[in-house]
């Protein structure tokens, strides 16, 4: 792998896709694990108000805080290590291991960056998604990304699910890796069949904060992960 290459591309575009990444069976065991303790239909663990408002429906589960240690072999993979490093420098760390299941019927998540441009251009997270599963267009939850858009600052007041021209839908298989800067406007589209599956291994530079993606922006408001609260409505252009 030419990682000088797909650190360019990464800082270019804002987004990498690397299909194939990860072998077969270690992305059943994967799946497996996360739909036995998800199973079928799970109770969501948000907030009305953050459903309803932030169109997302994605109930996080943060496998090795619970000592569940398969999730570290993907992690510790060394191709993993070294592409992260030729992204991100010395110095990076990892934040946590986040899986995500949305179920049939869902609205997947609108238009968003993890972490705000406007506190700094220069803190940001590094998101590192692993698909155990394909994403099929008869199930949805594909994920959309504008390519270049972790370099124009916060994302615009808007229509949360605005079709843009230049997005780009991304598909990934199973075994797929998606690297992916926190600023970069990304959309997950809504789940229509079956259940969507995706877990990240989330990351940052050296220096970030831990909590740098505590507030998430959406076209619509600012939400804050740790008191569950929205603490700006961004269409009444006011804090809340
Ligand atoms: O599940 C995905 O494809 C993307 C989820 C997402 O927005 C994130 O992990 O920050
Ligand atoms: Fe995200």
């Amino acid at each position: 792998m030419n990682y000088e290459a797909l650190a360019q591309q990464f800082w270019r575009d804002g987004y990498l896709v690397l299909e194939d990444f990860f072998e077969p069976e270690l992305m059943d065991q994967y799946q497996e694990l996360i739909v036995r303790h998800f199973g079928s239909s799970p109770a969501f663990l948000h907030t009305d108000e953050f459903l309803n408002k932030s169109a997302t429906e994605v109930i996080p589960w943060f496998p090795q805080q619970e000592g569940q240690n398969a999730f570290d072999v993907a992690e510790n993979d060394p191709r993993l290590t070294a592409l992260t490093e030729a992204l991100l420098g010395e110095g990076w760390y990892s934040l946590y291991c986040m899986t995500m299941f949305s179920r049939k019927g869902t609205k997947g998540q609108a238009w968003h960056q993890d972490c705000d441009p406007e506190e700094s251009a220069a803190r940001f997270n590094v998101n590192r998604l692993i698909y155990t599963d394909d994403i099929r267009e008869e199930v949805g939850g594909q994920t959309l990304v504008i390519p270049g858009s972790h370099r124009r600052g916060t994302i615009t007041v808007g229509e949360v699910n605005e079709e843009f021209d230049d997005q780009v839908v991304l598909t990934p298989k199973k075994g797929t890796l998606v690297m992916l800067h926190g600023h970069t406007w990304h959309r997950v589209r809504p789940v229509v069949g079956g259940y969507r599956v995706s877990t990240n291994y989330r990351c940052c530079p050296k220096g970030t904060p831990e909590d740098i993606t505590d507030v998430c922006v959406y076209r619509n408001m600012r939400y804050k992960f740790e008191t569950s609260s929205v603490v700006e409505d961004r269409l009444a252009g006011g804090g809340a």
